[in-house]
């Protein structure tokens, strides 16, 4: 038998890129200290690289807590996870578009009223004979709201490429509060926010292009397919505005002005094979002046769809510009100096860096649109994200290289303008091929320029085999020092898009829920009118066919041992956890029945389902709460519907 866990003998492909990637990063090294060798406090780099290579900066002993929240987006599993860092160990996962069988989300009636609120009318209609809900998302970009150009701990928004569908979760009890259905658009994909003065607008992109109303009647007229930019109102979770644009939408982002949002656009040949779809060497990024499109919507300038006032944003409007960047470029990143941005360029090797400073005058149509440009660095092949470190550095993924490349901004602008300088710092190699990257707080005005992970899309032979789904690899590199150092390989289950580095001084979760809570405000709406009190009450309440279960759980006892209902009966519980002690979470699980839920400290659950099966039907709290928590538990009794 062959072990699947050992490594192929002789020389693989790894180490002959680490040998051309090492004489790549002494070049760039050598340049970047005028010609001398570089040396790190009397070492060499090799050598600085060895001694460092020990002390392991990334392990917190057990007890010891995390300097970092990241929050990891779950790909097509649809939550978001948290894990602290450094030591990027799994903290949590917040249900969000997908089903959860521990919490019950997308089965208690608090989730299915997030889950399903904010469909449109068409998808409810669609979705009555599927339980009313999808079952799946594919959640690519986690973001934090932001105050001043910062992280305020307020929210993450997360969007939903496959139903087009936006998120935003509250960071107090980090669970969802709002899902919405994005209308005019299909497949949200790119999703960045307001900066400043505060989010304000979350800006949301939709890739697809698809016929204006997609209602049958236009089908294969590919011309007349479109998309739109979104801008949502965070507060409100509506959708403020869109702009008709040509193309198709990638990633976006937001200054830190609060002036612009810019989105990186494919598709310029409006084609429709990939073949015509990637024809062109050059592509965009287009721009949005926001007090313009605000104005035009108070002005009642823009067109009703949907309910959503829509402005045409295509090429020529005064809406938009369209700068031209080769060749179909992906990830957009604004830097923490609040001046640059950088267009990475997938087809291209190059990145292209804008000059926000110069917008003002593209819009009064001072300049052209490639006057923005200030540099364009040749890094390596496949630059689809860049992350910053607060030092003048940027950090780009190379997909194809299986790189992650550091070079200084500064530079590039100098060698942009014919200076001769290399603005490449070091390659280092990655495990393997690697999408987003992120840095500690990088992607605000307070980059600390401590960490980087690198969310690599394959991980092929780094992990013990597991068969033919094989994990990704989330690696985290110590960008702190002159070098970057890969310090730790991190496996994660399909499939983190996207991250975010969050200081631990930024976000203060609750342990116990505010008994006032507004999740269940229909649970306590509905004790109200039966002149019943979810706290100190267990009682059944029969209202013809709809029957009412209201039970208190205190370890280790449900209020109520036992319920008697009757077959066909709509049956709805509403569970309250009266402990309010840090992490003694219950739970309830309904034997044979497909039912079962979370209801944390001072939590009120509720589910709703019909009693269908006459007997005895035991239920249990499933979340391990105390000594006697295996006891935990009591009987339904369902009577047959004829006696
Ligand atoms: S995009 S790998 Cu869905 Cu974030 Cu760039
Ligand atoms: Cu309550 Cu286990």
């Amino acid at each position: 038998m062959t072990d699947h866990n050992d490594k192929p003998a002789g020389v693989n492909r790894r180490d002959l890129l680490g040998g051309t990637a090492k004489a790549a990063a002494l070049a760039g090294l050598t340049g970047a200290v005028g010609g001398s060798a570089l040396t790190i406090g009397g070492l060499t780099a090799t050598e600085a690289q060895a001694a460092g290579a020990g002390k392991q900066t990334y392990e917190v002993k057990p007890g010891d807590l995390d300097e970092y929240y990241v929050f990891h987006s779950g790909g097509h599993s649809g939550e978001i996870r948290i894990l602290g860092l450094p030591s990027m160990r799994e903290l949590h996962r917040i249900a969000v578009f997908n089903r959860c069988s521990a919490s019950g989300w997308g089965q208690t009636n608090e989730s299915l009223k997030i889950l399903t609120g904010g469909l449109g009318e068409d998808t409810r209609k669609f979705l009555q004979s599927r339980g009313g809900n999808y079952l799946n998302g594919d959640l690519h970009h986690p973001h934090m709201s932001f105050t001043n150009g910062t992280y305020d701990g307020r929210y993450i928004f997360a969007n939903d490429k496959a139903n087009t569908r936006v998120v935003r979760v509250r960071c107090d009890i980090m669970k969802a509060d709002k899902i919405i259905e994005v209308p005019n658009v299909s497949a949200i994909h790119g999703l960045r926010l307001q900066k400043y003065p505060r989010t304000g607008y979350v800006f949301a992109n939709a890739e697809q292009l698809i016929p204006m109303p997609n209602d049958g009647k236009v089908l294969d007229d590919r011309r007349k397919y479109r998309t739109h930019f979104t801008a949502i109102d965070g507060d409100s979770m509506t959708v403020a505005w869109q702009v008709w644009v040509d193309g198709n939408l990638d990633n976006t982002e937001a200054d830190y002005q609060g002036k612009y949002a810019y989105s990186t656009c494919y598709n310029s040949e409006g084609g429709v094979t990939t073949a015509e779809m990637t024809a062109n060497e050059q592509d965009w990024i287009v721009i949005f002046n926001i007090k313009r499109i605000e104005e035009a919507v108070k002005a009642g300038k823009a067109t009703m769809m949907n309910g959503v006032p829509v402005v045409d944003g295509r090429k020529g409007s005064p809406f938009t510009r369209y700068v031209p960047i080769p060749n179909s470029p992906h990830g957009i990143n604004a830097a923490p100096d609040g001046i640059h941005v950088t267009v990475n360029g997938k087809l291209s090797p190059t990145v292209s860096v804008m000059d926000v400073r110069l917008l003002d005058d593209l819009f009064d149509d001072k300049l052209k649109p490639r006057d923005v440009i200030v540099a364009e660095p040749q890094l390596g092949l496949g630059p689809l994200h860049t992350a910053y470190d607060g030092r003048g550095n940027a950090y780009t993924t190379l997909f194809l290289d299986s790189q992650v490349v550091k070079w200084n901004i500064d530079k590039a602008r100098r060698a942009f303008k014919g200076e001769k300088v290399d603005p490449i710092v070091q390659k280092l190699d990655v495990h393997y091929q690697p999408g987003h990257l992120h840095s500690s707080m990088g992607q605000t005005r307070e980059a600390d320029g401590k960490w980087l992970i690198v969310l690599n899309k394959f991980s092929k032979d780094r992990f013990l085999n597991v068969g033919p789904s094989k994990p990704e690899n989330d690696q985290l590199i110590d960008i702190s020092g002159d070098e970057m150092k890969l310090v730790h390989d991190g496996p994660t289950y399909a499939e983190p898009h996207d991250t975010l580095i969050v200081h631990r001084s930024k976000v203060n979760p609750k342990s116990v829920f505010d008994r006032n809570d507004p999740m269940w405000e229909d649970a306590r709406k509905q004790a109200k009118a039966d002149g019943v009190s979810l706290e100190d009450d267990a009682t059944v309440i029969r209202d013809g066919n709809k029957v009412r279960v209201y039970m208190w759980q205190r370890a280790p006892a449900f209020g109520l041992e036992e319920f008697t209902v009757k077959q066909g009966d709509e049956v709805t519980l509403y569970l309250t956890n009266m402990d309010d002690v840090d992490d003694l979470t219950h739970g309830f699980t309904l034997t044979n029945h497909g039912i079962a839920m979370e209801i944390g400290p001072q939590q009120t659950s509720s589910v709703t389902f019909t009693a269908d099966r006459p007997g005895v039907h035991w239920y249990y709290c499933q979340w391990f709460c105390h000594a006697l928590h295996m006891e935990m538990g009591g009987r339904m009794i369902v009577e047959p519907r004829n006696t």
